[in-house]
Order: structure tokens, then C-alpha cells, then sequence
């Protein structure tokens, strides 16, 4: 293959429901354009973009396979990405060094909730949107009724430019709104053009209308001559296109089916002529410059997705921003400042690579072993000052705790997570010092068995997903006093030390109690949230001031590790207003231990409570569900606030502890039949209720006497 430059490269990102037809579509392309002799099957488990054993296993598509054809001169690299939402990241990762995309719907289901999810993430990212209905080889489709559905769903962008003319097992032919010819396909996918048989001309000139009404909505002077002529020239329409298209004002509709090879020449030709190229399109700097595509420049790369594999090796995809990129290069990892002497170049298919001398701005590809790099590095050249923003991905869904199937595998599954990580940037993994677990933030359960799928197959090591610890905190609610006297005496030197305290809730600027004398505040802000506020209220040296720090000391020891059930204590204000001191045995050790029990003391008295955090919710639904959702949260501990209608579905706001939020996700799928999805944001801490309370208060003492 030669080496293309920005002005004849596509990027497509194909993108849609799962199971729309992206990888089949992706499959017939590559077969149309002579790459492939056999057209493989889904079914078959031979297709080019699915070729990872798990994916065959699932029958689905996991991870964004890129593959690249060349069609009438011209370079397309189409992202197939999955259309899981588990696998977001995937698809986000593809749109993000797409030009454009391609979403997929499926002509017997309509607009689903991946369609949904395809689009506004497409308009999230600013990405054009063309939509290949696909399956018009199955039974029972009404075509205008779909146009009306997408139309509906997504606003009057929404333009038929390719359109069949029968469905079913009888769709062989399409009619091109722009030029107004029938294209009919033979077996072998190639199509003739013809005239527009007769029986079709009405639906034609209807759906024509419509493309011609989108097109004049885009541009007032294409909408007055609309006006005055009741048409637009072909001419008109496809510059117009051209400039809409790339604005994300139109979305122009194309009849496909991938499994029958109709209607996909006459996309590709579409893609080639009426398309923009990567040449017409900007990127934007972390500085928000605007930088063209341009071979002539310096260089520079984005890394958008990483993968490993023994077979494969350890490739980084990137998409070339500016100059170009070949063997022996040498560039600059920009966040980590190292430099990187680039090996060959490749053009990716599937599990096959085709090296390149070099790859031009505008083009995607990709590398093996480059050290240290993360998905979202902008790799450029040493004296050529540029950074990309790296990719953001929806909040994590699920938060789960993993643990080794063997003990002592520890060490083993947090590296290995960590690797899986690094290659799916959408999760989220940490070691919890606070919660004593590693926990993984995933995007849905079908992603957690491919993390365990790889953390078994990939690494060797096997685990198992158990419920994440909550971060409780504890507090007081009125104030409590009490004094420890802390003595030794065993032999040679004793200890000896009193403290006097009273603690109260902390709520600033409260007057201090009217027995104590304030001799000096201190505040703590708290690592774990919320505040300290010591007080010293020693008259006549009672206590040697060197010992105050010591009786802070020991207060902060249980704050740290909460009497009720050993979580952070918070919002306290303590005041130390008497003691004792020996003049031989006083020391520091002794005050802390008599600050600490005293504190240990008060705080029993002072009303204790736990405290939970809790997240604010917004839940996407159809309307359908709305009212099962709202009789489903009360029992979840949910605080309705409100709804708001978005288009077609409505968001239910409500506030949820993260105790119950930990398991909403798969209630969520199964009250709504997959079609419901949330997003969470941790509010703030409130009360538990008393028989939660006590339930966790036996839990602790349980586990507690287990440890002793
Ligand atoms: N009748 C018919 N079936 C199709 C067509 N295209 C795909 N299919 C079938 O639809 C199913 C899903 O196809 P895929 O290509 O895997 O769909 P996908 O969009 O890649 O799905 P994900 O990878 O999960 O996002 C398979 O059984 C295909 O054989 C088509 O044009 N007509
Ligand atoms: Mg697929």
C-alpha cells in the first residue's frame, strides 16, 4: 500500500447498539474493497475485527478492532467498536481519533439504547454522525417508520441521502436521494445504476423533499432559494453537505444491509466523494490551539488504545496528529519527558499489520514496544512543544472489591490489575489503605468478567469479587466530659498523666462551655474529610504545655481508628481544661495514652453516631420505567428530588448511600431491561439509621473477636 496523506484518509469510527450489525457491516466493507477473499460471519467466529478468543466466546465485538481498506484512491481506517456499554471506553476511545462517525442501527429494533448512547457521545465529542440503517434484509420493516424514529429520537438533522427501495428478503435496491438513480445490487455486492423504477418515484420525491428541507435548514440562503424554487441543484446539496456535515448539522441516513453486501459500495463511494477527509478537519491542543492535519509540520502522535498480547506483542495504536512517523524516529513522551526511538510503523487489520515507511498526519497506526506509555500520551518531536487532551470516559458504575482465590496472591493481582488498566483507561483500580481492599470501578458486569477472564488467562492468577467495604466515618451529636488518669508504677521509673476533657460536636464559631477559660485554638482539616478543633483551656500550668502535643496525639490515634466500628472519626472539638502532672513520672508516652482514653471515654457519652456517605443520583430511563424506578428507590434507602424530561427519556434525581448504590447497577439493568443507565457523585456524609447503626456496630465487634 502507499502512503497516504490527510486529504485521502477517512477516519470512520463505527459505532451503535450491540449487535447492530458494526462488525458484520466492517467485514462486507473489507470484502467490497478486495482486502478480504471469504467474508467471514459473527457466527463463524472468522470475521477481521473480532479475533480475540474472547470475543469469539461472547459473540460480540469487546474491543475497538481498526482496519484499514483503500477505496477509488482514497485510505478508510474504520474503528469497529463494541456496542456494549461495558465497553464505552472502547468506543469513546475509537470517536476520539475518528473524523467522523458511522452509528449502526438495527432496522428491526429501531433506535435503542446504544443508538442513544452512540450519538451523545458523538455530540459529547463534537464528531459528525452519518447513520447506516442496517438488516433491511429482514422481515417486517417499515423504512419511513425508522426514518420517523431516528427523526424523533434525534432531531430534524436527522436527512435520508441512500434509501431502499423494497425490504425483506426482496432488498437488492437502493435509490440515491442526491443524484436521484437506483442502484441495483447483485450477489456479488457490485451495483448498476438505473432509473427509478416507477413503482418508488412517490416515496422518492417524499423522501427527496426531506433531504432538500435538511440540507436549507443548514444555511439561510440555501433556505431562501429553497423557498423561491421549491428545489436545490445537486450542486447546491452536496456543497452544502459538505460543510454541514462537518458542522454536525446533518445526519445524513444510508440503507444498508452488511450480511446481504447491499448498499455498502454505495457508502463507500459516499465516504470517498461527498465526505470530508481528515485533511478538513482540527485538532485541539491541551492550549486550546486549533492544529490542521499537516504532514510538513513537526511530529506528533496521540496514543489512543494499548494492547498486549503474546501472539501480537505490545502494541500502542496512535493516530498521527501532524508531520509523520517512521522507523528509527525519535520522539518525546511529553508527560513523562522521555524519549522514545520509534521501531516500524504499521497499519493495522485485525490481528494483521502491514508495515509502512512511514505514516502522514491524519493517518492512524501503530507500534510495538514502546516502553512506558499510557493510553492518552501525545508523543512529538523533542523541540516541538504540544500536548493533546486526554480522553475522559463516563464515571464508573460498579465498585467492587477483588480478592485472590489463594491466599497471599495479593501482590499478583494488583500488578496484574494495574496492567489491565493501563490497556482499559475506563476503569478505575486502587488499593484502599483506609478500606484495607482493592478495589476495581468498572462500567458494567460484563466488563468485570473480562477482567477476570484476563486476569485468569492473561496472568494466571484467578480472583474472586466480593462486597466493597464502605467508608464509614463517626461523629458525636452532643457533648460529652471525662477524665483519665493514666499510672504506672513497675519498678524503676512509673508513668503517670490526667487529662480532664470535654468534647462537643464541631460546629464553628460555637460559644466554649462557661467553666473553661480559652487559652489557645488549634484546627485540624482532616485527610479524611471534616475538622478537628483542639482546644487548650490550661490555667496555672496544670499541665507543662510540652505535653499538650502528646494528649493531641493520643486523640488523633482514635480518631483514626473510630470505638464504634473503627472508622475515621470526624467534626469534633476537644477541650483539655484540666489535669495532673507528676514531677518524676510524667512524660509524653503517658499523655497520649491519657488523651487517648479520655477521648475514648467522652466520645462514648457524647451521642456517637456513624455516618455514611451518600451520592447524589441521576437515573436515565425511558419513561416506561419511570414509575418502577420510583417505587424500586425507597427501598434502596433512595431520597427522590425530582425528575426531568430529557427528549425521550426521563432522569429520576435522587440521593442513594453508597452502600446500596454498590449494587444498583444489575437492578437497574434488570428493572429497566438493560435500556436504564446512571451516573453517581458523592454528596456528603449523613446519619445511618438507628438499625443500621447497631447492625454495624455488631458487625465490628464480631470481626473484632474474629481478629483476636
Ligand atoms: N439479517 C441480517 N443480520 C445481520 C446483518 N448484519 C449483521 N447481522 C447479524 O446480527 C448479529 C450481530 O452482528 P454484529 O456484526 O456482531 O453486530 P455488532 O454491531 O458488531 O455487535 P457488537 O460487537 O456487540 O457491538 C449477527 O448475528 C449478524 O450475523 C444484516 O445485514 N442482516
Ligand atoms: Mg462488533
Amino acid at each position: 500500500m502507499k502512503v497516504y496523506e490527510a486529504q485521502d484518509i477517512r477516519n470512520i469510527a463505527f459505532i451503535g447498539n450491540t449487535g447492530s450489525g458494526k462488525t458484520t457491516f466492517t467485514e462486507s466493507i473489507l470484502h467490497q474493497s478486495g482486502v478480504i477473499n471469504r467474508k467471514g460471519t459473527v457466527e463463524d467466529n472468522n470475521t477481521v475485527s473480532d479475533f480475540i478468543e474472547i470475543e469469539h466466546e461472547k459473540g460480540y465485538s469487546i474491543y475497538t478492532s481498526p482496519v484499514f481498506l483503500e477505496w477509488k484512491n482514497t485510505k478508510i481506517n474504520i474503528l469497529d467498536a463494541p456496542g456494549l456499554d461495558d465497553f464505552v471506553g472502547e468506543s469513546i476511545n475509537a470517536l476520539t481519533v475518528a473524523d467522523f462517525a458511522t452509528v449502526v442501527v438495527n432496522a428491526s429494533n429501531g433506535v435503542e439504547f446504544g443508538t442513544d448512547i452512540a450519538v451523545n457521545n458523538s455530540r459529547n465529542l463534537n464528531k459528525p454522525i452519518a447513520i447506516a440503517v442496517n438488516k433491511l434484509d429482514a422481515e417486517n420493516i417499515d423504512f419511513s417508520e425508522l426514518y420517523n424514529n431516528l427523526k424523533d429520537s434525534f432531531g430534524t438533522k436527522v436527512a435520508p441521502f441512500i434509501v431502499p427501495v423494497s425490504t425483506g428478503a426482496a432488498f437488492n435496491q437502493v435509490i440515491d436521494l442526491v443524484n436521484m438513480k437506483a442502484f441495483t445490487f447483485a450477489a456479488n455486492g457490485k451495483y448498476t445504476v438505473e432509473d427509478i423504477p416507477a413503482s418508488a418515484e412517490a416515496e422518492a420525491s417524499e423522501f427527496r423533499n426531506q433531504l432538500v428541507e435538511a440540507i436549507a435548514e443548514t444555511n439561510e440562503d440555501l433556505m431562501n432559494k429553497y423557498f423561491e424554487e421549491g428545489d436545490l441543484s445537486n450542486e447546491d446539496i452536496i456543497s452544502a453537505f459538505k460543510i454541514a456535515f462537518k458542522n454536525c448539522d446533518i445526519y445524513p441516513v444510508f440503507a444498508i444491509s452488511g450480511r446481504q453486501s447491499i448498499g455498502i459500495n454505495s457508502y463507500l463511494d459516499f465516504v470517498v466523494d461527498y465526505f470530508p477527509s481528515a485533511k478538513d478537519f482540527m485538532s485541539k491542543t491541551t492550549d486550546d490551539r486549533e492544529i490542521a492535519f499537516d504532514s510538513k509540520e513537526q511530529t506528533s502522535l496521540f496514543i489512543y488504545k494499548l494492547y498486549s498480547d503474546p501472539k501480537l506483542g505490545d502494541l500502542s495504536y496512535f493516530k498521527v496528529m501532524t508531520g509523520s512517523i517512521g522507523s528509527g524516529h525519535e520522539l518525546v513522551n511529553h508527560k513523562k519527558g522521555s524519549a522514545e526511538r520509534f521501531g516500524q510503523v504499521y497499519s493495522i487489520r485485525g490481528k494483521n499489520r502491514e508495515e509502512l515507511p512511514t505514516l502522514q498526519a491524519g493517518d492512524l497506526g501503530a507500534t510495538v514496544k514502546l516502553k512506558n506509555t499510557h493510553i492518552s500520551d501525545t508523543y512529538h518531536d523533542k523541540l516541538f512543544d504540544i500536548e493533546y487532551p486526554i480522553i475522559k470516559y463516563p464515571r464508573q458504575k460498579i465498585r467492587i472489591a477483588v480478592v485472590p482465590k489463594t491466599k497471599g496472591e495479593e501482590e499478583k493481582v494488583g500488578t496484574s490489575l494495574h496492567t489491565i488498566a493501563l490497556e482499559d483507561a475506563s476503569i478505575i483500580v486502587e488499593h484502599s489503605q483506609e478500606l484495607r481492599q482493592m478495589l476495581l470501578f468498572a462500567q458494567g458486569d460484563q466488563q468485570l468478567q473480562l477482567i477476570k477472564w484476563r486476569l485468569s488467562n492473561r496472568f494466571k492468577v484467578e480472583i474472586e469479587f466480593i462486597n466493597p467495604r464502605v467508608p464509614y466515618r463517626e461523629t458525636i451529636t452532643k457533648p460529652a466530659r471525662a477524665s483519665y488518669r493514666h499510672k504506672k508504677q513497675s519498678g524503676g521509673a512509673g508513668q503517670f498523666a490526667e487529662v480532664h476533657m470535654i468534647i462537643e460536636p464541631f460546629v464553628e464559631d460555637s460559644p466554649a462551655p462557661g467553666d473553661v477559660t480559652v487559652r489557645g485554638r488549634d484546627l485540624h482539616k482532616l485527610n479524611w474529610g471534616g475538622n478537628l478543633e483542639y482546644v487548650s483551656c490550661i490555667v496555672g500550668g496544670v499541665i507543662d504545655a510540652r505535653f499538650m502535643p502528646a494528649i493531641l496525639k493520643g486523640v488523633m490515634e482514635k480518631m483514626e481508628f473510630g470505638p464504634l466500628t473503627g472508622s475515621f472519626v470526624r467534626d469534633i472539638r476537644v477541650y483539655v481544661y484540666d489535669g495532673k502532672m507528676h514531677p518524676v513520672d510524667s512524660n509524653e508516652a503517658a499523655f497520649k495514652m491519657a488523651g487517648r482514653n479520655a477521648f475514648k471515654q467522652a466520645f462514648v457519652e457524647a451521642g456517637p453516631k456513624i455516618l455514611e456517605p451518600i451520592y447524589d443520583v441521576n437515573i436515565i430511563v425511558p419513561e416506561t420505567y419511570v414509575g418502577d424506578i420510583m417505587s424500586d428507590l425507597p427501598t434502596r434507602r433512595g431520597v427522590i428530588l425530582g425528575i426531568d424530561v430529557e427528549g425521550k427519556v426521563q432522569i429520576v434525581k435522587a440521593k442513594m448511600p453508597l452502600a446500596e448504590l454498590d449494587h444498583y447497577y444489575s437492578s437497574l439493568k434488570s428493572i429497566t431491561q438493560a435500556r436504564g443507565t446512571f451516573t453517581s457523585e458523592f454528596a456528603e456524609y449523613q446519619q445511618v439509621p438507628p438499625n443500621v447503626q447497631q447492625e454495624l456496630m455488631n458487625d465490628y465487634m464480631k470481626q473484632s473477636e474474629d481478629e483476636e
